[in-house]
């Protein structure tokens, strides 16, 4: 082959389209928050030129983790609340490898709550999003631990006796945090430029997508999606920059300097309006993998022989 054709064919096979990224056929309700996250994460794929066979997608169970089955890379549907730590183990054995983890409010803030707060703190660099539509979605209307107070649903008919978790200022608590951001469903061009943010920050980064369920929460997210003077645009050199066109929508806007956790814990704390941006991020924590050489600590042949000077400290010799 000329170094020409070479050249050609190296193009051809590092530019990939979007269907290239597209798996199975979604089957989340018409107009569920869902399709609009797989559509910026397959954008995601596409633009940051991500080989499918080097990506993962990890999931736990709920219909937000139903997202592996309809890319088209690798992908782990796992079991309800262990995303991350299976997420943290394909990191460990393959640090090469771009692990994304798509998990519900249930998923994570519920059942999983012990691992995300652990997985805050080894800081492995994957990109975490929380889809978070404020209700178990797939077993049909359970109260979540981000449902605000008063909801009305199967387990809580009267409804819920609790106030919402807040997922930001519970991320933004632990140690080692090193990015947090929130985006919505209904602004597709904001979520794609904050996953892309926290696809390109080194370490876990949290990413809650407040996530609209038409099927079982229809009014939840209706005020904001329908006046935009009531979401916050969070604007900074080191965070994210609407467009022109945005801008004019979403008029209400701060600077916010993604460094500031005091600042980034006060704007977490807000419900109305609902910030959308980078709200902390730093790129001085270190990851674990790093920390612990993963990848290179594992061959067959040193398990085996590690094993086997371990068991030999036991063994009771013949006299
Ligand atoms: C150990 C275990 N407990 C309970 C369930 C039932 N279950 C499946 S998904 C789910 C909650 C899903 O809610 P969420 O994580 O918010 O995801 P969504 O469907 O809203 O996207 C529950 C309780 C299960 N599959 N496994
Ligand atoms: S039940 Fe809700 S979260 Fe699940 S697919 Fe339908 S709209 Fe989406
Ligand atoms: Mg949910």
């Amino acid at each position: 082959m000329s170094t020409a054709t070479v050249g050609l064919h190296h193009l051809f096979e590092e530019r990939r389209a979007l269907e290239d990224y597209q798996g199975g056929m979604p089957r989340w309700c018409k107009g569920c928050g869902d399709n609009a996250i797989l559509a910026a994460v397959q954008r995601l794929c596409r633009d940051e030129g991500l080989k499918p066979e080097k990506t993962v997608f990890v999931s736990g169970i709920g219909c937000s983790s139903r997202l592996p089955h309809y890319m088209r890379t690798y992908g782990f549907h796992g079991i309800h609340g262990r995303a991350l730590p299976i997420a943290e183990g394909v990191k460990m054995a393959r640090p090469d490898l771009h692990v994304f983890v798509n998990t519900g409010d249930g998923d994570c803030c519920s059942i999983g709550a012990a691992h995300w707060i652990h997985a805050i703190r080894y800081n492995m660099n994957i990109t975490v999003l929380l889809h978070d539509n404020h209700i178990y979605g797939l077993t049909k209307k359970q109260a979540s631990p981000t449902s605000p107070l008063g909801t009305k649903s199967n387990t809580t008919p009267r409804g819920s006796y609790l106030d919402a978790m807040n997922p930001l200022t519970v991320t933004l608590g632990v140690q080692n945090v090193s990015f947090v951001a929130q985006a919505v469903d209904w602004i597709p061009e904001t979520l794609f430029q904050i996953i892309q943010a926290a696809f390109r920050h080194r370490g876990f980064s949290f990413v809650r997508i407040l996530q609209r369920c038409p099927e079982f929460v229809g009014n939840m997210f209706e005020p904001w999606v329908h006046d935009p003077s009531r979401m916050l645009m969070l604007t900074h050199e080191d965070g994210i920059r609407p467009g022109p066109a945005l801008q004019k929508i979403y008029r209400n806007q701060q600077e916010h300097d993604p460094s500031n956790m005091n600042r980034a814990r006060e704007i977490a704390s807000s419900e109305d309006p609902i910030p959308v941006g980078i709200l902390y991020r730093d790129s001085a924590v270190p990851c674990y993998e790093d920390l612990r050489h993963a990848g290179a600590l594992r061959t067959a042949d040193s398990i085996r022989s590690t094993l086997d000077a371990e068991l030999d400290k036991f063994t009771v010799w013949p006299q």
